[in-house]
């Protein structure tokens, strides 16, 4: 990227980004989505059905965090933000990956695995042990049960205020490891798009919304996401 081209970027991550750090993504081959089917644990009702069950899925999932390091991408976008001041980048992830490797202009749309909320108030609290059907809250009397402070299907994804503004404002919007199925993160380009922002989308293949981007950039996340910061 050339100094002074672009002052205002947005940068959207998915699970194609944390691939190659080992963290199963959900639609390829092999995906999550192979092994689970999505209703039964990524839905309010799923939850509300087996808890049990869903906070297994999510502990497993957790538990794997220690055993996983950011990536040549992850560096590169905490690269991209200390040179561009005005850098946000969206993740869709709810590993930790991005903010191991130094980026702090974060946003987690999806939520953290790392946490867990109370289903009464809302407060979050920092998961330390694996978390079941029991685990309660400290903030409310009586204490209510905690969940994964993630977004499943059907719920309102986080910061989505900041993102439109942040979309609004973009003169770059880059979309990296995403297979564009699940909006309204798959709308982004378009929102960019309309406001005159130049878009690239950095993928191992193409994906539902390839022709939405001006440029294509295919192949893998550690190896494009330098390239392109470099
Ligand atoms: C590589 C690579 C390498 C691999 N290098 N690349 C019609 C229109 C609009 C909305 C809807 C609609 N019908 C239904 C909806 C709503 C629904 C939705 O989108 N459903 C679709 C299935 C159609 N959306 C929602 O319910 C959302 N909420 C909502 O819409 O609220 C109302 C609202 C209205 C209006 C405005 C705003 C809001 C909530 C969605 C929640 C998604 N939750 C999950 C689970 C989170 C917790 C968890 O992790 O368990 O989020 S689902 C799952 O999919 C997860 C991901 O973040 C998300 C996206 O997946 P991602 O990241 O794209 O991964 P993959 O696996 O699909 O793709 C990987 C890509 O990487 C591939 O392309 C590979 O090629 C590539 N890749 N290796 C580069 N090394």
């Amino acid at each position: 990227m050339k100094e002074g081209q672009f002052r205002q970027i947005v940068v959207l991550t998915g699970a194609g980004i944390s691939a190659e750090s080992g963290i199963q993504t959900f639609r390829d081959q092999g995906g999550l989505w192979e092994s689970h089917r999505l209703e039964e644990v990524a839905t309010p009702e799923a939850f509300h059905r087996d808890p049990a069950l869903v906070q297994r899925f999510y502990n497993a999932r957790r538990a794997q965090l220690p055993e996983v390091a950011p990536n040549a991408a992850h560096l590169a976008l905490a690269q991209l933000e200390k040179a561009i001041a005005g850098t946000l980048l969206i993740t869709q992830n709810i590993d930790d990956l991005h903010e191991r490797a130094g980026s702090h202009h974060l946003l987690h749309m999806h939520g953290e695995l790392a946490k867990a909320r109370c289903v009464k108030s809302g407060q979050l609290f920092r998961v330390t042990e694996p978390l079941s059907e029991d685990s309660l809250c400290t903030c409310c009397v009586p204490a209510q049960p905690l969940r994964p402070h993630v977004v499943w299907f059907g719920e309102m994804p986080l910061g989505l205020d900041r993102i439109f503004h942040a979309l609004a404002q973009c003169d770059l919007f880059v979309a990296i490891g995403t297979s564009g199925q699940v909006y309204p993160a798959a709308g982004f380009v378009d929102e960019a798009r309309s406001q005159g922002a130049y878009c690239i989308e950095i993928n191992a293949d193409s994906s539902h919304i390839s022709h939405r981007f001006d440029e294509h950039r295919r192949g893998s996340a550690t190896v494009e996401v330098p390239k392109l910061v470099a």
